[in-house]
C-alpha cells in the first residue's frame, strides 16, 4: 500500500535535554515529558511505525538568521556556558520563558527539524509529516525569546522554504491557543505568507495582553489582508467554534489564496484540560482540523509542535493529527455542534474586517458585531436559534469534577475509536480498465427487481422504476452501500447511467442501518416527495439552472444564479452551508450523486469528495453519471493528494444566493 507510508516523524530524544531549573511558576508547565508522552503514546497507537523516520538534524546560523538579529543569536548562543544564576538572570530580561544550558542546542535540534521536515516534503520524500519538538517557535521574535520559545521553528521553516525551493505562497495555521505574536510580527509587511491565528484574549486580559492580538492586526504595507486572527473572548471553546473559524474565515480565504505549502503551528493547548488555554476541544477536533488542511497545497502539510501542557490532552491530540495525516478515517465528533455567541461575535468581525481584501467575503454578509448581545436577534426581534451563550455551555460540561479527567479521556476516546477496513474503495461496473481500480476492491454487481425497489419509493410517481438502468444502476449500488455500512470498506463508487438513483440509494441505506444519511445531488432531477421529506435523508441538491425548487427542512435546493463555472461557489457552499449543516445532522453514511453535463472542473469534485470524507468516519458512496470521471473521484476515495484548483472565485450573483439561504436555514438548524 503506497499511502501507507507518506507520513514523516521526526522526533529525537534530544530535545528532552533541558528543564527548569529554578522556582518559576509561569514555565514550569513547559517541560520534557511533553515530548516523550507524545511519542510514547504514537508507538501506542502503533502510528510510529506507520510512519517514515526522519533524521533530525542542527540548524546553522545562517537559517537562524532568516528571522533572527544576529546580536540575539550571539545572546542565545552565551547561555550554553552560563550558571543557574547567570540564566536566571538572562531569561527574566524575556516575558515568560527560561533558558538551561542546553537550550541553545536543543533549539538547533527543534529548528533544524522543522527544515528537516520541510525539505522532506518539499521534495516528495513523504507527502505530509509531524515534527515533535521543543523548544516551541511562535511567540519568539526577530530579537527576543518569549513564552517557552527560543527560534521561531515555523516562521524560519516559511523563509527557508522560499529560499529553497521558491515558495511563492506559504499559510501558516497556527492552531496553539495563544497568539503566535512572533510569527504575526515576521511576515505582517509580506503577502507571500498568509498567517492564521486563534488564541485565547479575553479582551486583552489574556497573556501576552497585546492589541496586535485582536482582529484588527490584519496585516501591514503590502501584507494587507494577510494576516487573520480570531481573538476568543471566552473560555471553553468547543468544537463547534473552531470549525465554524475554520469554515466561515479559514478555510475561503486559504483557498482563495492557494498556498503551495502549509505549516502548522501545532500547539494542543486548546485541548479540553489545558491549564494554560481552559479551552475544550476534544482531542479528535484535530482529526478534523488536519482532514480539512489536505487539500490545500497538493497536501503539503507539514506540522510542527508548539504548546500543549497536559500530557493526556497532548499526546492523545498528537496521535489524532498523525492517524489523519497518514490517511486513516476521522473519527466523529460527539455532542451538539453549535458554536457560541462569543465565538461567532470573533468570527464575524474578522471576516468584517477582511472583506476589502478577500473576494470570497465581497459579497456576503459581514457586518460588524459591536454589541454582543444582539448576536442571535434578527431584523425583526426574532430570537434565532444559531447560538448559545457561553453560561448555556458552562452547563453542559464535558466532564464533572468527581468523575476526574482521566477516566473522562478514558471513556471518551474509548467513544471515538474508529475501525478502520482494511479495504478503502470499492467500485462496481466503473467500466474502462483504468489501472487505479486495481486498487479497489472490485464488487459484483447485483441482481435488483422492480418490487424491491418500489417499496422504497410509496406512491405512483415511479414512473422511472419502469426505466431498466435505474434498475442495473441500483444493482451496482446497493452492494456497495451494504458493504460500506458493514465496514468492510470505507467508501465506494459506482457508474450510474441516471442521477435519480442517488435518491433510490439512500433510501435503501436508511433501511441497512444508517440512521441519517447526507444526499449530496450535483445537477438536475426530480426528487420524490418522500425522499425529500424523509428526515432520515437530508438533501442537498446543487444545480446550475434557475428553476425554483421548494426548500424544506430536509430537502435544500442550491440554484446558482449564474450557473457557469462555479467551482468555486460549490466550495464556498460547502464550507459555509453544507459541511456546517451535516456536522450538526451528523449522518452515517454520505452519498454525493455527480450529474454528467454540471459545468465545473474534475479537481473541484475532488476536492468535495475530500471533504465530505471528514463526515461518517469516512463513509462515503460517489455515483458518477459520467464515467470519465471515475478515475479522478477514485484517486480522491483513496486518499490520495489533490490537484490545486485553477482558480477559486465565487461569484457576486452567487454570493447573493448563500447569503439568502443561510438566513432561511437559521430556522431549522443550529451552526449557521
Ligand atoms: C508555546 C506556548 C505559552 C506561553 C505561556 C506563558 N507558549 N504564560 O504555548
Ligand atoms: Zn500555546
Amino acid at each position: 500500500d503506497v499511502m501507507a507510508f507518506r507520513t514523516g516523524l521526526i522526533y529525537d530524544e534530544q530535545m528532552m535535554n533541558y528543564n527548569l531549573l529554578w522556582d518559576y511558576p509561569v514555565c514550569s508547565i513547559e517541560k520534557p515529558e511533553r515530548l516523550s508522552t507524545s511519542y510514547e503514546k504514537l508507538k501506542y497507537y502503533g502510528l510510529v511505525e506507520r510512519c517514515i523516520p526522519l533524521p533530525y538534524r542542527e540548524a546553522i546560523e545562517e537559517e537562524i538568521a532568516l528571522v533572527h538579529s544576529l546580536d540575539y543569536i550571539e545572546a542565545v548562543k552565551s547561555t550554553a556556558s552560563m550558571n543557574v544564576d547567570e540564566l536566571k538572570t538572562f531569561s527574566h530580561k524575556y516575558d515568560a520563558v527560561y533558558f538551561h544550558p542546553n537550550s541553545y542546542h536543543c533549539a538547533k535540534v527543534a529548528l533544524g527539524a522543522s527544515l528537516q521536515l520541510v525539505d522532506a516534503v518539499m521534495l516528495g520524500e513523504v507527502q505530509n509529516g509531524m515534527a515533535l519538538v521543543r523548544p516551541p517557535g511562535h511567540h519568539s521574535q526577530k530579537s527576543e525569546a518569549c513564552g517557552f520559545c527560543i527560534f521561531n521553528n515555523v516562521a524560519i521553516a516559511a523563509k527557508y522554504a522560499e529560499k529553497t525551493y521558491r515558495t511563492k505562497r506559504i499559510l501558516i495555521v497556527d492552531w496553539d491557543v495563544h497568539h503566535g505574536q512572533g510569527i504575526q510580527y515576521i511576515f505582517e509587511e509580506d503577502p507571500s505568507v498568509l498567517y492564521f491565528s486563534w488564541h485565547r484574549y479575553e479582551e486583552q486580559q489574556f497573556w501576552p495582553h497585546l492589541k496586535d492580538s485582536d482582529y484588527s492586526a490584519v496585516g501591514k504595507g503590502k501584507g494587507v489582508g494577510f494576516n487573520i486572527n480570531i481573538p476568543w473572548n471566552k473560555i471553553g471553546m468547543e468544537n463547534a467554534d473552531y470549525l465554524a473559524a475554520f469554515f466561515y474565515i479559514l478555510l475561503p480565504m486559504a483557498y482563495e489564496f492557494n498556498p503551495e505549502l502549509v505549516l502548522v503551528s501545532a500547539g494542543f493547548d486548546a485541548v479540553i484540560g489545558d491549564p494554560e488555554g481552559e479551552m475544550r476541544a476534544t482531542p479528535e477536533c484535530f482529526a478534523h482540523l488536519t482532514h480539512l488542511l489536505m487539500p490545500l497545497a497538493k497536501g503539503k502539510l507539514c506540522v510542527v509542535l508548539e504548546g500543549g501542557y497536559n500530557l493526556r490532552s497532548l499526546s492523545e491530540s498528537v496521535c489524532m493529527t498523525a492517524r489523519v495525516l497518514l490517511g486513516d478515517p476521522v473519527p466523529p465528533l460527539v455532542g451538539e455542534m453549535v458554536p457560541c455567541t462569543s465565538a461567532i461575535e470573533s468570527i464575524q468581525n474578522a471576516r468584517a474586517v477582511h472583506q476589502p481584501y478577500w473576494n470570497v467575503l465581497k459579497n456576503q454578509d459581514c457586518a460588524f458585531i459591536k454589541d454582543p448581545s444582539t448576536i442571535g436577534i434578527e431584523e425583526d426581534g426574532s430570537q434565532s436559534s444559531t447560538a448559545t451563550t457561553a453560561e448555556e455551555k458552562e452547563v453542559t460540561t464535558v466532564f464533572t469534577v468527581s468523575q476526574g479527567f482521566d477516566e473522562f479521556m478514558d471513556s471518551h476516546m474509548k467513544k471515538v475509536l474508529v475501525l478502520t477496513p482494511r479495504v478503502r474503495t470499492a467500485v462496481s461496473g466503473c467500466g474502462e480498465k483504468l489501472t487505479i481500480l486495481d486498487q479497489c476492491l472490485q464488487v459484483e454487481k447485483k441482481k435488483i427487481t422492480m418490487e424491491e425497489v418500489g417499496i422504497l419509493i410509496s406512491g405512483g410517481d415511479c414512473a422511472e422504476l419502469k426505466d431498466e438502468y435505474l434498475l442495473l444502476s441500483l444493482g451496482k449500488i446497493f452492494p456497495l452501500i451494504d458493504k460500506i455500512m458493514k465496514r468492510e470498506v470505507r467508501n465506494g463508487i459506482a457508474v450510474s447511467s441516471t442521477l435519480s438513483s442517488g435518491a433510490f440509494a439512500a433510501r435503501y441505506s436508511t433501511t441497512v442501518r444508517a440512521s441519517r444519511v447526507l444526499l449530496l445531488l450535483l445537477g438536475e432531477t426530480d426528487i420524490p416527495t418522500d425522499v425529500k421529506e424523509d428526515e432520515k435523508i437530508l438533501v442537498v441538491q446543487v444545480y446550475g439552472n434557475q428553476v425554483e425548487k421548494k426548500q424544506s427542512k430536509y430537502y435544500i435546493p442550491i440554484s446558482w444564479k449564474k450557473d457557469n463555472e462555479w467551482d468555486g461557489d460549490l466550495l464556498s457552499s460547502l464550507f459555509e452551508i453544507i459541511l456546517p449543516l451535516a456536522y450538526g445532522f451528523k449522518p452515517e453514511l454520505v452519498i454525493l450523486a455527480v450529474g454528467s453535463n454540471i459545468r465545473i472542473q474534475e479537481v473541484t469534485l475532488a476536492h468535495l469528495t475530500h471533504f465530505l470524507q471528514v463526515l461518517a468516519e469516512g463513509r462515503i458512496l460517489v455515483i458518477s453519471q459520467a464515467s470519465d470521471l471515475v478515475e479522478t473521484l477514485v484517486s480522491s476515495l483513496l486518499g490520495n493528494p489533490l490537484a490545486a484548483m485553477s482558480s477559486f472565485v465565487l461569484q457576486q450573483e452567487n454570493a447573493l444566493v448563500l447569503v439568502k439561504l443561510r438566513r432561511e436555514l437559521k430556522q431549522h438548524w443550529k451552526l449557521l
